[in-house]
C-alpha cells in the first residue's frame, strides 16, 4: 500500500503500525495498546503529526537534527549525488569524489592532530569499528595482550553487540548475554546523582580517579583504551563537573593507553565548538561520530583517528578485514558535506557558543525554583532537570525510577513539546538553528508541563 499520497487517518496508519511494525525501545504491548503517535512532516524546529498537532522538538530528533527541519541545500545535494552516482563502494581499491572531500573537510575541522576517518552508518557501528580497530592497532604495534576498554557505567555508546558491551546500561546487557569480554565499566561523574555531600570539583577529581585505579586493577599492559562521552547524553545529560577531563588526559597521558572520546552527541556543534572534546580540551586519539554529521537527513557515521594511531595502523596493521557495504555512501556523504557547509556558512557553532547556551542557560536556570526540581543544568545546547520530591535532600520519588519522568513527558508530548525523560531527569538537546523566541517557547511549556506533571503526582501521593 502506498498511501504517501493520500494519507488515511491516524487510526488506520496505528493499526497498520501495530501489525507489522517492531520499535526500537519499545515495549512493543504496551504501545500497541495504545498506537503510536504518527509524525508526518517537519519544519524548523518544529514536528507535525498526523492530528495536525505542532510539536516543539526539544530533542532535535535524536540528539542529531543539528541544522533543524526542511534543508532544500541538503536535500538537492542529496538528490545530484543520486543522479550522479547512487552507489559505490570504497572496499577493492576504489574512491569517489564525494567521500574524498568530507573526508578532506572532515580533517580540517577535526583537531589538528586528527586527519583520518574510517566510515560507518551509525554511531553503533562507529563503535564496533572502535573495539577491533584499536585492540587490532595495539596486536599490530607487537602489544596484542592489550585488549581491556575502560568504559563508564550509564555510558551510551549504542545498541549493535560491541557498541552495547560498550555502554554501561545494565538493563542492556541483560539482554542478549552483554557484555562481550574485556570491557570493564568504571563509575560516572554524575554529581547531582551520586556526589552526595562532596564539592562538585573534588567529586570530579574522584570520579577521573576511579580510571587510574581501574587501570592498576588489571594491569597497564592489558588496558588498551578508556572511552567516553564527553557529555553522557541518553544517560540523561551527565555534564562532568570541570576538574573530571584535565585529571582522565592526565591519566591516559601518563599512561600507555587510548583515550576515545564518543562524539556521537557531542559532535558538529551541540557544545559551542565542533566538537565536545573542544569544549573541554581533550586530546583524543579516536573519536566516534554520527547523528550530527549529516543531521539525520541520512545515515552516516565514522571514526576519526588521531596521526599516532593512524601512522601506527597504516604502518603495521595490514589489511584491516572490517567495513561496511555503505562505508563512505557517496549520497549520505554529499548530505553531509551539504550540512557541514549549513553549519559553517550560517556561523551555527558561534551562534550556540555566543546566542542560544547563553540564552538557554538563563532561562533553563530559573526552572531551578520550581517545586518539582533539583537541579537545572546545561552545557551548551543540552539541558537537564532533575524531578524530585525533596529539592532539599535530592530524593528519589515514592515510585519506581521514571514514574515522574514518564508523567512529565506526556504531558509535554500532549502541550506541544517533545522533551525526553531518562529516568526521572528530563533532557532536552534542541536543534542548533533555535532562536531566543523559540527557547522562550521551550521553556514556557517546559514550565506548564511541569506545573501539570507536579498536579499529577499530588493527585498521586507521589508529592507531599
Ligand atoms: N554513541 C552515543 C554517545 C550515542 O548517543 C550512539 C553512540 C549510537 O548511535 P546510533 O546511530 O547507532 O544510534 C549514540 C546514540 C536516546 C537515544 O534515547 C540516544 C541514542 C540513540 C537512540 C536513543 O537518548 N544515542
Amino acid at each position: 500500500m502506498n498511501f504517501m499520497a493520500n494519507l488515511p487517518p491516524t487510526e488506520e496508519l496505528q493499526k497498520l503500525d501495530a501489525a507489522h511494525h517492531l520499535h526500537p525501545f519499545t515495549d512493543t504491548k504496551q504501545l500497541n495498546e495504545k498506537g503510536a503517535r504518527i509524525i508526518t512532516r517537519a519544519d524548523g524546529v518544529y514536528l507535525y503529526d498526523s492530528e495536525g498537532n505542532r510539536l516543539l522538538d526539544g530533542m532535535a530528533g535524536l540528539w542529531c537534527v543539528n541544522v533543524g527541519y526542511g534543508r532544500k541545500e541538503i536535500l538537492e545535494a542529496a538528490m545530484r549525488q543520486m543522479e550522479q552516482l547512487p552507489y559505490y563502494n570504497t572496499f577493492f581499491q576504489t574512491s569517489h569524489p564525494p567521500v574524498i572531500a568530507l573526508s578532506e573537510k572532515l580533517a580540517s575541522i577535526a583537531p589538528d592532530h586528527i586527519n583520518h576517518v574510517f566510515y560507518a552508518n551509525s554511531g553503533s557501528e562507529a563503535n564496533d569499528t572502535v573495539v577491533r580497530m584499536v585492540r587490532h592497532y595495539w596486536a599490530s604495534m607487537g602489544k596484542p595482550d592489550k585488549k581491556v576498554i575502560i568504559a563508564r557505567k550509564n555510558g551510551y555508546h549504542g545498541s549493535t553487540v560491541a557498541a552495547a558491551s560498550l555502554g554501561g546500561m545494565t538493563g542492556m546487557h541483560a539482554q542478549g548475554g552483554l557484555p562481550i569480554p574485556d570491557i570493564t565499566h568504571i563509575d560516572q561523574p554524575y554529581w547531582y546523582g551520586e556526589g552526595g555531600d562532596m564539592d562538585p570539583a573534588e567529586f570530579g577529581l574522584m570520579r577521573a580517579r576511579l580510571l587510574e585505579a581501574e587501570i592498576d586493577r588489571i594491569g597497564e599492559d592489558k588496558v588498551a583504551a578508556f572511552i567516553a562521552e564527553p557529555i553522557q547524553g541518553a544517560g540523561g545529560v551527565v555534564i562532568p563537573p570541570d576538574s573530571y577531563w584535565p585529571e582522565i588526559q592526565r591519566i591516559c597521558d601518563e599512561r600507555e593507553i587510548l583515550l576515545i572520546a564518543d562524539e556521537v552527541i557531542c559532535g558538529f556543534g551541540r557544545t559551542g565548538n565542533w566538537f565536545g572534546t573542544d569544549t573541554y580540551g581533550i586530546k583524543p586519539d579516536l573519536m566516534p561520530i554520527a547523528k550530527g554529521l549529516s543531521s539525520g537527513y541520512l545515515p552516516i557515521a565514522g571514526v576519526l583517528v588521531s596521526d599516532r594511531v593512524a601512522e601506527g595502523f597504516i604502518e603495521n596493521a595490514g589489511e584491516f578485514a572490517h567495513g561496511y557495504t555503505y562505508s563512505g555512501h557517496p549520497v549520505s556523504c554529499a548530505a553531509a558535506l551539504a550540512n557541514l557547509e549549513i553549519i559553517e556558512n550560517e556561523h551555527l557553532i558561534d551562534g550556540v557558543r555566543d546566542r542560544a547556551a547563553p540564552y538557554l542557560a538563563e532561562k533553563w536556570a530559573q526552572l531551578a525554583d520550581h517545586p518539582l526540581i533539583g537541579e537545572a543544568r546545561t552545557k551548551g545546547l543540552v539541558g537537564a532537570l532533575e524531578l524530585t520530591p525533596d529539592k532539599a535532600a535530592r530524593a528519589p520519588f515514592a515510585a519506581s525510577k521514571g514514574t515522574a519522568g514518564l508523567i512529565c513527558r506526556e504531558h509535554c508530548f500532549n502541550n506541544g513539546l517533545v522533551m525526553r525523560h531518562v529516568g526521572d531527569t528530563m533532557i532536552i538537546s534542541p536543534p542548533l538553528i533555535i532562536t531566543n523566541s523559540e527557547i522562550d517557547e521551550l521553556v514556557g511549556k517546559a514550565e506548564k508541563c511541569l506545573d501539570l506533571a507536579l498536579a499529577e503526582l499530588k493527585d498521586r501521593g507521589l508529592y507531599k
